[in-house]
């Protein structure tokens, strides 16, 4: 590959999805790069190879003297910033980002920014339906679907991104004209000190943002204010000036907004109160960003959710089976529980674990004690889950997801749901959780 001689080096670190599509980008531009990954095998060394065989690529334990070559590192969100080669290297100032940075850079089109602990991808998936509807080039991605590098184009006229804390943290200004952090609740205690770091990091979605979106029942997602920003709210509770939230009028309940009801929540084909408020903020990053009401009520009517999030998988001898293989973490396992076990006429039979990344999984005690009849666990974790419940409800172990399914389907009684919401990470027995989602349907479906 003929590379335009630059006094700038950059390396990708990283060679997953993400790190992908930094090499398109800066092999497209031109710019001389290398990459490195701490895997001998990483994800897409073959597709490297194949159609960049001319870029220098170390696997293995990274090379200090190697990275110090760069003048810039973009480091994959699943490499902590932590990792001591990396710090060594800024140290000797190698500046270190990541391909959100490189995207907010590039982007000359409006960023809707979307990140919290639980249900940006369902938000993000809304406000994207929503622009479309309303008649908008609107190009969707980032931690879910396509790398955002991937998303520019010319015509595009919205982004719509959703972002994880460890996208955040190696991005220093992103511009966005509205962002958001949903929610805050614990996740990836392996990756940071404690909620404050993990906090902090989200709040960088903040920065140079023209307008913010706030939930109102969550202090976390706040961010201090600034002179002169528009700030709109969402919550469940009843909406005042700038604010979306639920009205209820003549014993009907409407999703409002300021002193205006839009639509009646039984419309929405998304259930639960998280789910409304997820309805409510979508409809306030779309507001904000000038999506008519109409498209976006159309679209909030159409929305039947995402796979893995709480979807319907079968019925069998009057048992429904559930994957909410994407509760890779305590809150949203807790929505899935609350919010399922108060919609149905039997109990629940859980299965969860995997790998809790430092959880602290005392929140679930009450709830499973309260809405299911057992709980089947397996993965790295399934002891800490253990200790967490005590003897609030019969626990079962089992070693696969196979036996999982089974054992569930022998405790389940007729009115009963079988749910896959493991508050759990799925790095330890699958590619991810979407893998984890297909083989427990594919386990389900195979019951008789
Ligand atoms: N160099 C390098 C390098 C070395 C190892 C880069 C990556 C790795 C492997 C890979 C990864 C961790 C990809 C990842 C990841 C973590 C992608 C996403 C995440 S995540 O933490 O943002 N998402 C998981 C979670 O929320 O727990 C999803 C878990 C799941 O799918 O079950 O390391």
């Amino acid at each position: 590959m003929s590379l335009i001689a630059t006094d700038h080096f950059r390396i990708v670190v990283g060679l997953g999805k993400s790190g992908m599509s930094l090499v398109r980008f800066l092999a497209n531009r031109g710019i001389a790069f290398a990459v490195a990954d701490t895997r001998e095998n990483p994800p897409e060394l073959a597709t490297l190879r194949r159609d960049y065989p001319q870029v220098e690529v170390r696997c293995g334990e990274l090379d200090v003297d190697f990275l110090c070559r760069a003048d810039e590192l973009y480091v994959s969100p699943g490499l902590a910033l932590a990792t001591p080669a990396l710090q060594q290297a800024a140290a000797r100032g190698v500046k270190l980002s990541g391909d959100i940075e490189l995207f907010a850079r590039n982007a000359k089109a409006p960023i809707v920014a979307i990140s919290g602990s639980n249900a940006k991808s369902t938000v993000t998936t809304l406000v994207g339906e929503m622009a479309a509807a309303a008649g908008k080039r609107v190009a969707v991605g980032g931690n879910l679907g396509t790398p955002a590098l991937d998303l520019l184009g010319d015509d595009v006229e919205l982004y719509v991104l959703e972002l994880s804390s460890f996208q955040l943290e190696t991005t220093d200004q992103l511009n966005a004209e509205v962002a958001t952090v949903l929610n805050v609740s614990e996740d990836h205690m392996d990756r940071y000190s404690g909620l404050p770091a993990y906090h902090l990091a989200k709040h960088r979605i903040f920065r140079g943002a023209r307008q913010v979106v706030v939930n109102r029942q969550d202090a976390l997602s706040r961010p201090l204010p600034v002179e002169g920003q528009p700030c709109w709210t969402f919550g469940l509770n009843t909406p005042d000036f700038k604010a979306f939230g639920l009205r209820e009028e003549n014993g009907e309940k409407y999703l409002a907004f300021e002193f205006r009801n839009l639509m009646p929540v039984r419309e929405l084909k998304i259930r639960g109160a998280h789910n409304q408020s997820n309805a409510l903020a979508a409809l306030a990053l779309g507001h904000a960003v000038g999506l008519p009401f109409e498209a976006m009520l159309e679209s909030l009517r159409s929305f039947a959710g995402l796979a893995h999030r709480c979807q319907w998988v079968r019925e069998l001898n009057g048992v429904n089976y559930y994957d909410d293989s994407k509760a890779t973490n305590v809150g949203a396992a807790l929505a899935a529980i609350e919010g399922l076990g108060a919609d149905i006429d039997g109990k629940l039979v859980l299965i969860a674990g995997g790998d809790g990344k430092g959880a602290d999984f005392s929140a679930l005690r009450a709830p499973v004690g309260e809405h299911c009849r057992a709980v089947v666990l397996l993965g790295r974790d399934a002891e800490l889950l253990a200790e967490a419940l005590g003897d609030s409800v019969p626990l079962v172990r089992v070693k696969t997801l196979e036996d999982a399914v089974q054992k569930a389907a022998e405790l389940a009684r007729s009115g009963d749901a079988v749910l896959l919401s493991p508050a759990c990470a799925s790095l330890d027995m699958f590619k991810n959780f979407e893998e984890r989602g297909r083989l427990f349907a594919q386990a389900a479906g195979e019951l008789a």
